[in-house]
């Protein structure tokens, strides 16, 4: 030690900036469970998830985490963490059953109930319109490619805003469309199970479009205030070497991943290689006058979900794969490191690459990140504990990385730990556990893991200790 160190205050936290957003996060089909209660029908992922050999173990997001019941002690448990905001989703067949016409009340009642408990207990709402449970009548006329599908959610939109306006002040339209036109189009492992490039493309413009008409339509019945914005899951992508092959393979995913939603939402266009790489299979005249306008609609704030980055190399895919055809020549690897039990690498330096590449590219727009956690195989101890640290090392590097992206000059307003509460992990069921309460899925008790403990001593503080 010199003589300056012992004068030099020790930095032993990373603090956050006032004012910084703590939420969890969650969504409809993946925690309420009351899948046919009070007029709710299905949406398309009842129906895929009881197609036999879709979903893990044939599991189906009938009762979940039975959210729908037990809403209040939920909010009760985010209360005692100390949140500053919760981020759930709509179920819009549980609002509109046919995605058509007027909205059953008893519906809309469940979500006036639930902002109600969170302003009560001082939390902001922040409501996702659309985390991918489709009403199936609207899966049954054409789904995400056909282009009514993108009028009906403005029409479903508007109903929202009317009904929660006065009192939710953060309105996202949709989360991470990618998975929705991709895995539910392409490569089919996502609801509604469909293998089509054609239909991926296809969808992956109607969710721009319904994004950027539901935007307006959010404009034209919020107050001035309120705040409008978007859930992208972008890929931070990384080449094996940087040989130009690998560089161009970059390039194709990009375009495909991230450009294809980000150009038309914040540039009002499509991106030109996007459609060269594509050229065989559409020339985009499903595109009509106007469309990229709408898609273009401002917005008030851009949400990032990220959980991993992905290493791209010059090769050959197994197909089906969910790249519409942009991947031809493309080869995906695993990332090194330690792993979830996802397989997922755990990489925060891909938080900090994608944080800092907006910061560059769209410095106006502020920042959310609405997404971030990891699975482990996470189990109730005899005395009853939920030990999980290897998920607190998890979220400590990627808060870290937020911190530092923050210094840096990006302008991140909050974080939204996924998730809250164990639940139905898609097609993987309830075989992965991404909560920071456990659930048992038996009896629905509900248990703080560390993780939880943690997660409350950091939003107490609004810093993470400096490792
Ligand atoms: O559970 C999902 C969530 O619904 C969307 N983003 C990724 C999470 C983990 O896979």
């Amino acid at each position: 030690m010199t003589a300056l160190d012992a004068f030099t205050p020790k930095v032993t936290e990373l603090r956050f900036p006032s004012g910084f957003r703590w939420g969890t996060a969650t969504a409809a089909y993946q925690i309420e469970g009351a899948a046919s209660e009070d007029g709710r029908t299905p949406s398309i992922w009842d129906t895929f998830s009881r197609t036999p050999g879709k979903v893990h173990h044939g599991d189906t997001g009938d009762i979940a985490a039975d959210h729908y019941h037990r809403m209040p002690e939920d909010v009760a448990l985010m209360r005692r963490l100390g949140v500053t905001d919760y981020r759930f989703s709509v179920a819009w067949p549980r609002v509109q059953p046919t995605g058509r016409g007027p909205a059953v009340q008893k519906g809309l009642d469940f979500y006036r109930r639930l902002v109600d408990e969170l302003l009560k207990a001082g939390i902001r709402p922040v409501a996702t319109l659309y985390h991918w449970d489709l009403p199936q009548e609207l899966e049954n006329t054409g789904g995400w490619p056909q282009r009514e599908t993108a009028q009906r959610f403005a029409e479903y939109a508007t109903i929202m805003a009317e009904a929660l306006g006065d009192r939710v002040a953060t309105w996202t339209t949709l989360n991470e469309p990618w998975c929705a036109a991709f895995l539910g189009y392409g490569n089919g492992v996502h609801a509604p199970g469909r293998t089509s490039n054609l239909g991926s493309l296809r969808a992956a413009h109607h969710l721009n479009l319904a994004h950027g008409w539901a935007a307006q339509a959010l404009r034209a019945a919020l107050p001035d205030t309120a705040e409008v914005s978007l859930t992208l899951n972008l890929h931070a992508l990384r080449p094996l070497t940087p040989s130009a092959e690998d560089l161009d393979a970059v390039r194709r995913i990009d375009a495909v991943a991230n450009r294809i939603f980000l150009d038309p939402v914040f540039r009002g266009r499509l991106p030109d290689d996007l459609i060269r790489d594509t050229a065989g299979i559409t020339d985009w005249s499903f595109v009509q006058g106007g469309d990229l306008t709408a898609t273009s609609t401002p917005i008030d704030s851009l949400g990032i979900n990220y959980y991993a980055p992905t290493v791209v190399a010059a090769g050959e895919t197994e197909s089906p794969s969910p790249w519409a055809g942009a991947e031809h020549h493309v080869r995906f690897l695993p990332a090194p490191g330690p792993r979830t039990a996802m397989d997922w690498p755990v990489d925060a330096g891909g938080l900090y690459e994608l944080l800092t590449r907006l910061r560059d590219e769209l410095p106006h727009i502020p920042l959310l990140v609405t997404e971030n956690g990891a699975a482990y195989h996470d189990y109730a101890d005899p005395s009853g504990h939920v030990h999980d640290p290897e998920r607190i090392a998890y979220l400590h590097s990627h808060l870290t990385a937020v911190h530092q992206a923050i210094q840096d000059g990006v302008d991140v307003r909050g974080y939204f730990l996924w998730s809250l509460l164990d639940n139905f992990e898609w097609a993987y069921g309830y075989s992965k556990r991404f909560g920071i309460v456990h659930v048992d899925f038996a009896t629905q008790r509900r248990t703080l893991k560390d993780s939880a403990a943690w997660y409350e001593q950091t939003i107490a503080r609004n810093a993470v200790k400096k490792r």
